[in-house]
């Protein structure tokens, strides 16, 4: 095919989340010329999307923000996990900081990218025209960048408003005395079931599986405590690096079968009331990779959940007495009023599992329980989650075979971050990397970091062109598989596993051996002068 002049930059970005901004920050200062294109109107990738209400992150102030002190000193955030539209406010603030928007192209989304061989540049075609020439080509597209919609039956005939929580509205959408459906209960139906609940006339929640949420222990945060917070913020910014999701705490070294139930509960309890992740990743080690010790994590959810419910029948099915699978394989779900909306008169739950649905009608939804007449149908069904975001781009390697197609059976990845077959392009946050186990801030550093190193010393060494081996390949999928198969993330039909997509393979998409073994491979690799890699002038 006919490769076009373009534009010409030593570095093409894709997308303007933590990720991207990151790399545009870094590169620009080593003195590379880049270029990052956005299909949004604006900063923020996740945040710009998902704008449905109470959208909002789920990892605790400071976890959630750039780490570097020039940035933190001067903002002050309003509560302890911030919603997206002072996510928002912030990323404009870092834009104002670091002087980014000037090289970023809003509303261009990236539709294609093909190797010139002759040049070892990427050419980087735009979805309305153009395109854009690199030397490396750098995908920061995030885990959620390919919203899923389920095929139900009859779902384009509904006639009244219906919106992906991915795709909300930019100008907002009131449920004001709405009837309102919601179908799927994970992290993002959950917030969309707070905020209906609140002021919608009637809200169906169409459960498949009960999401495990967990207490969020949401807090306003004043500026003078954040004053004090900021004198552990470069402590508290390092400990990511020694902790298994890349947050300021991790699991204590204790088994949840050696202690007495007293211990087990206090620790438990501690955990619960620190809110947000806590109870998922700091309390015992062997929570994740032993059921029996698992299952004493959800006995102490289901008695929390089940105290908040009036009704024992909806109380059951909220929080069965046999767990869906096993506790915290699915990505919990932080919540603040889920499970006291069900105890309201306007809020309903159908049990899919009981009653599915059989088609969906123009009024609304029917369910074997009969119909259901809506005004407004909310589809909080998820995302090819991890490797969409980047199949979804007719990416061509050297054999002329796509990422799609070379994924087709199972990823196919270096640390996570390269694949054989495309020379010169990295991606990150994505599959085989720890991504889904750690949060988007902390990975777009400390996998930023290595990126960015890695691509100053090919410039520096002279190196034309890089590729990853497919023997690096499979080296590196072994061990994702080994240490994955330790642990619990298998029995679970979860996005994590691929598992929440018809047709998609299913295996472990996320680096299960957690950040600190992830960083000591990866400079594993450097160290042997970028070992899996081969390097050409
Ligand atoms: P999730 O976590 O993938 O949740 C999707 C939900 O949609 C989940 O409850 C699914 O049920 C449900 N779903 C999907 N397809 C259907 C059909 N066909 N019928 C009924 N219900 C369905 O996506 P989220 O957007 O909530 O969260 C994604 C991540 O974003 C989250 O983990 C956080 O990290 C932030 P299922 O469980 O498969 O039975």
């Amino acid at each position: 095919p006919e490769i076009h002049a373009a534009e010409e930059v030593d570095v093409v970005v894709v997308g303007a989340g933590f990720t991207g901004l990151y790399q545009l920050h870094r590169l620009r200062q080593l003195g590379f010329s880049v270029r990052l294109l956005e299909a949004g109107a604006d900063l923020g990738g996740i945040w710009y999307w998902n704008c449905y209400p109470g959208a909002r992150v789920d990892t605790h102030v400071p976890m959630y923000e750039f780490s570097s002190e020039d940035l933190w000193r001067d903002w002050t955030w309003t509560e302890r996990f911030p919603a997206w539209d002072e996510l928002r406010r912030y990323f404009h603030y870092v834009d104002q900081k670091l002087d980014l928007s000037r090289d970023i192209r809003f509303n261009t989304r990236v539709e294609g990218a093909e190797f010139d061989r002759d040049r070892n540049q990427w050419v980087v075609s735009i979805l309305d025209g153009g395109a854009v020439r690199a030397r490396f080509l750098v995908l920061c597209t995030g885990f959620a960048a390919k919203p899923y919609i389920p095929d139900i039956a009859g779902l384009e005939r509904f006639e009244g408003v219906k919106h992906h929580t991915a795709w909300w509205p930019q100008d907002g959408l009131d449920m004001t005395d709405k009837r309102v459906g919601v179908i799927g209960t994970g992290a993002s139906g959950v917030q969309v079931v707070q905020e209906a609940a609140r002021v919608a006339a009637q809200l169906t929640v169409f459960q498949r599986t009960p999401i495990l949420a967990l207490a969020m222990q949401q807090c306003s945060l004043d500026e003078a405590t954040q004053r004090d917070m900021k004198r552990d913020y470069p402590a508290r910014f390092a400990r990511r690096r020694e902790s298994f999701g890349g947050f300021d705490f991790h699991a204590s070294g204790k088994s949840a079968l050696e202690v007495s139930p007293e211990e087990r509960a206090a620790i438990y309890e501690a955990s619960w009331a620190a809110g947000g992740f806590s109870f998922w990743a700091s309390t015992f080690y062997d929570v994740m990779t032993n059921l029996q010790a698992n299952r004493t994590a959800y006995d102490f959810w289901r008695e929390k959940v089940q105290a908040r419910i009036r009704d024992p029948k909806l109380a059951e099915q909220l929080a069965p007495k046999e767990p869906p699978h096993p506790f915290g394989v699915k990505r919990p779900s932080l919540e603040q009023t889920y499970y006291d909306v069900f105890n309201q008169d306007n809020v309903r739950l159908v049990n899919l599992k009981a009653t599915p649905i059989l088609e969906i009608t123009p009024s609304g939804v029917r369910t074997a329980e009969g119909d259901c007449e809506l005004d407004i149908l909310v589809l909080a069904t998820g995302f090819d989650a991890v490797t969409g975001g980047l199949t979804q781009i007719d990416i061509r390697g050297v054999e002329g075979l796509t990422l799609k197609e070379k994924w087709a059976k199972g990823a196919r990845t270096h640390l996570g971050m390269a694949s054989a077959g495309f020379p010169n392009l990295l991606f990150l946050y994505g599959p085989q990397s720890p991504s889904g186990f750690c949060n988007g801030p902390t990975c777009a550093e400390l996998q930023g970091d290595w990126v960015v190193e890695f691509l100053g010393r090919m410039r520096d060494a002279g190196v034309s062109r890089f590729e990853a081996t497919t023997a690096a390949e499979q080296t590196w999928k072994d061990h994702v598989e080994v240490v994955g198969a330790m642990t619990l993330f298998p029995l679970a039909d979860s996005w994590y596993m691929g598992a929440n997509i018809p047709g998609k393979p299913r295996e472990l998409l996320n680096y299960p051996g957690g950040v600190p073994l992830y960083l000591q491979m990866c400079q594993a690799s450097a160290d042997k002068g970028y070992e899996g890699f081969v390097l050409g002038t």
